[in-house]
């Protein structure tokens, strides 16, 4: 039987806090909850997913690095450094992958700085402000930009 395609899915710093404080603004599920989630629409859309959370700048580089010719797609929450990060960005684009990136929150619905995100530049496609919602929303892009060979509009 053929190997089902592999998604990574990122989670940058602080998202390890979800379900602790300000649940009107991210929801009121946990990280653990959220992965649960993404394994169970993983499932329905016939493909693995690795799910991993990181504080840490140079680890989520480095996991994107190792994910080209291990993964074939990546869907990443990078939290703040959403805002900040050219070495994400940077990675991505060699990664050579595509990408789907994911907020919980409504990014433009909130403050100035939060508009900007040096993640879209390489990503197929944005999802925000639907919670953990959006992260199955994702995989079901994602599956559909694999099974068709697509990275995007
Ligand atoms: O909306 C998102 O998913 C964000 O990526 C979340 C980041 C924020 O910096 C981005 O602008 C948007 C922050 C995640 C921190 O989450 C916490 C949740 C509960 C308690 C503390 C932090």
């Amino acid at each position: 039987m053929a190997k089902k395609p592999t998604i990574l899915v990122l989670n940058g710093p602080n998202l390890n806090m979800l379900g602790t404080r300000e649940p009107e603004i991210y929801g009121s599920e946990t990280l653990g909850e959220i992965e649960t989630r993404c394994h169970e629409r993983a499932a329905a859309f016939d493909v693995e997913i690795e799910f991993r959370q990181s504080n840490g700048e140079a680890e989520i580089v480095g996991w994107i690095q190792a994910a080209r010719g291990s993964a074939d797609g990546i869907i990443i929450n990078a939290g703040a450094l959403t805002h900040t990060s050219v070495a994400l960005l940077d990675a991505l684009q060699a990664a050579g992958l595509p990408v789907v990136e994911v907020h919980l929150s409504n990014i433009f619905r909130r403050e100035e700085f939060r508009h900007k995100s040096y993640i879209s530049q390489t990503a197929s496609g944005l999802v925000c402000g639907f919670g953990g919602v959006g992260y199955g929303l994702a995989i079901e892009a994602m599956a559909g930009l694999i099974a068709g060979g697509e990275s995007g509009h």
